[in-house]
């Protein structure tokens, strides 16, 4: 017997596109929630940004991953880093970084920055992984970028791809625009994303309803947990 249709309402059109949205075929992938991107002494807050922006999302994403966990969908996490030896660093990333005050691979508060196994480069205790949740360690912004992800994607029949973390015009984005591309249907959750800018956090939420929902659709949290409850 073919399933209902299962929707999450959403802008510019409710979620997924073929209502299709079943607990198998689904994840929630949630990015860069690390000490790096949102905490105390990490490299978002070494280049002087405000952490309340990057925060904002944390208690949205925790009621999102109960909501998920407690329904049986998949749920996914990532982590941006580099190796030890920094092998895996693009030097233009590590001079930029450098310039602006927060050299990847230096020393700092929370160990050495954006490098795999330091405390900085741990996801945040509030938003741990459970045993068996896939987590996805990439050298870049985009997810799918010299990482594993896609493979896992396919091999576990995934097709719909709620995102959330940090920050939405980044690593978020980056990830969302690539999945599209790879033909998978991509949900933005607007509260459960930040950016080092507000202006720019709201940009990117309107950039992806534009066109007709050009890389998929936004919703904010309480539109997703009633959508797949
Ligand atoms: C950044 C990320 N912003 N996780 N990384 O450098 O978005």
């Amino acid at each position: 017997m073919t399933p209902m249709a299962r929707y999450v309402d959403a802008d510019p059109y409710p979620w997924p596109f073929n209502g299709d949205l079943q607990p198998a075929n689904t994840v929630l992938l949630v990015i860069d929630m690390q000490t790096d991107f949102c905490g105390e002494g990490g490299y978002v807050d070494k280049m002087g940004y405000d952490l309340s922006l990057t925060r904002a999302p944390i208690g949205p994403i925790q009621k999102a991953l109960t909501a998920a966990r407690e329904n049986g969908y998949h749920v996914m996490h990532t982590r941006e880093g580099h190796r030890p030896d920094l092998a895996d660093l693009p030097l233009n990333k590590r001079w930029r970084s450098e310039r602006i005050g927060a050299a990847i691979g230096d020393p700092g508060p929370c160990g050495r920055i954006l490098v795999r196994g330091e405390p900085g480069w741990e996801l945040i205790p509030e938003l741990a992984p459970l045993p068996g949740e896939v987590v996805i360690d990439k050298p870049g912004k985009g997810s799918f970028y010299a990482t594993d992800l896609d493979l896992i994607l396919q091999r576990k029949g995934i097709r719909n791809i709620a995102l959330a973390g940090i920050t939405t015009d980044v690593c978020v984005h980056t990830t969302m625009r690539d999945a599209n591309d790879r033909g998978y249907e991509c949900l933005l959750l607007s509260d459960c994303t930040g950016a080092t800018d507000y202006d720019n956090h709201l940009a990117a939420l309107k950039m992806v309803t534009m066109q007709g929902g050009v890389f998929g659709a936004v919703a904010d949290s309480n539109a997703f947990i009633k959508g797949i409850g």
